[in-house]
């Protein structure tokens, strides 16, 4: 059970496995990965697919005909390792030409080409089988006040959605998109920080049922924010379309470390819900091999990814299959959280005087909601100790 198979739908980013460790302080502190090796090695570790931006695959910059030969390249690959292409995106934030963001730079050419050049991938992303397609705003916000009116940013946000759906819809693509919040970084603040606020422009949408989420367990931590409620409620919504599984201990800058690492208690609340309320959509890792390791270290990193996946989900089945947990749970009252509170309507809770009138106030308030002894059993499961 703790053996990673396509079964399990672990997904990998060519960008993560293949960051070179570049950062705003230091250079690459390893070489580039060729995409077909990753393909070979992700697959021997028991991935079930690969996801990618554009430039990840097809330099940025190359010829028509260097770009077939690459796409010819990796799609056999793919289908020798048995590997899916289950998501895609596009790099809209490292060229120079997307210093201000791309669908809503200031800059109206480069917000058409930015249309443009996701509409190009999006077409590779039909081809390969993708179903969703990944829009992180990374470059969409500002540093300073004056220089973006986001309200206006906004409409050119829905702008960009509206015409990225009717793209979609008109090629009769079975594609939908999801956009991947983050509260900064690269920029000073970006447009739609969190999952609260993506959900709510979904809803200002041509085709809000062809748009919803892919967050970002870092990501909403660095707004100090609770990921597994974030993706409950993402859920709830119906909205969560795909999700990028990494680590994060607290407000920092975006650590992308393996999954597991970071907030452990978080991770294992987050695989408790993902394997209890029925996501079925692909457990992608979004994080990046620090630059300490060499390629040993890449690989080793991205088995335990996979891995500390699979040791959650085998806690959180033990937590659940525990009778004690089970008394715990009922002593806390979360079957009583099932009830409706007025399955008598509006009528009859205001005919219920014992909702009220003869409602013992003092009584309800003593009464402990008996949480602690709930969590421990919890944190005992996550330990290992029953
Ligand atoms: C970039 C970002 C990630 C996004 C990727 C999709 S790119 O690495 O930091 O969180 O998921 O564009
Ligand atoms: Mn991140
Ligand atoms: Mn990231
Ligand atoms: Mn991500």
């Amino acid at each position: 059970a703790l053996t990673p198979t396509p079964a399990h739908k672990f997904t990998f980013g060519l960008w993560t496995v293949g960051w070179q460790g570049r950062d705003p302080f230091g250079d690459a502190t390893r070489p580039a990965l060729d995409p077909v090796e990753t393909v070979q090695r992700l697959a021997a570790l028991g991935a079930y697919g690969v996801t990618f931006h554009d430039d990840d695959l097809i330099p940025f910059g190359s010829s028509d005909a260097e770009r077939e030969q690459v796409v010819k390249r990796f799609r056999a690959a793919l289908d020798t390792a048995g590997l899916k292409v289950p998501m895609a995106t596009t790099n809209l934030f490292t060229h120079p030409v997307f210093k201000d963001g791309a669908f809503t730079s200031n800059d109206r050419e480069v917000r058409r080409y930015a249309l443009r050049k996701t509409i190009r991938n999006i077409d590779l992303a039909a081809e390969l089988g993708a179903t969703t397609y990944v829009a992180w705003g990374g470059r969409e916000g500002a540093e300073s006040g004056a220089a973006k009116d986001v309200r206006t940013a906004l409409d050119r946000l829905k702008e960009a959605f509206d015409l990225l759906g009717e793209y979609v819809e008109s090629q009769g693509y079975d594609l939908r998109f999801a956009i991947e919040p983050k509260p900064n970084e690269p920029r000073g603040d970006i447009l739609l920080p969190t999952v609260g606020h993506a959900l709510a422009f979904i809803n200002e949408l041509e085709r809000p049922d062809r748009v919803g989420l892919n967050p970002e367990v870092g990501h909403e931590q660095m707004a100090g924010l609770n990921f597994p409620h974030g993706i409950a409620q993402a859920l709830w919504h119906g909205k969560l379309f795909h999700i990028d599984l990494n680590g994060q201990s607290g407000i920092k800058y975006d650590q992308d470390f393996r999954f597991g690492a970071g907030d452990l208690r978080q991770a294992f609340w987050l695989v408790d819900l993902l394997e209890t309320a029925g996501y079925e959509g692909p457990r992608h890792f979004d994080f990046k091999p620090p630059r300490t390791e060499d390629f040993d270290g890449v690989w080793a990193s991205a088995s335990a990814c996979m891995r500390n996946y699979l040791l959650l989900a085998e806690r959180s089945r033990a937590f659940r299959a525990d009778p004690e947990v089970t008394a715990a749970l009922a002593a806390s009252r979360l079957p009583e959280l099932a009830l409706p509170t007025a399955a008598d309507g509006l009528a009859g809770l205001l005919a219920d005087r014992s909702a009220f009138e003869d409602f013992d106030v003092d009584a309800a308030a003593a009464r402990g909601m008996a949480f602690e002894q709930l969590d421990q059993l919890a944190l005992e499961h996550l330990l290992g100790a029953r």
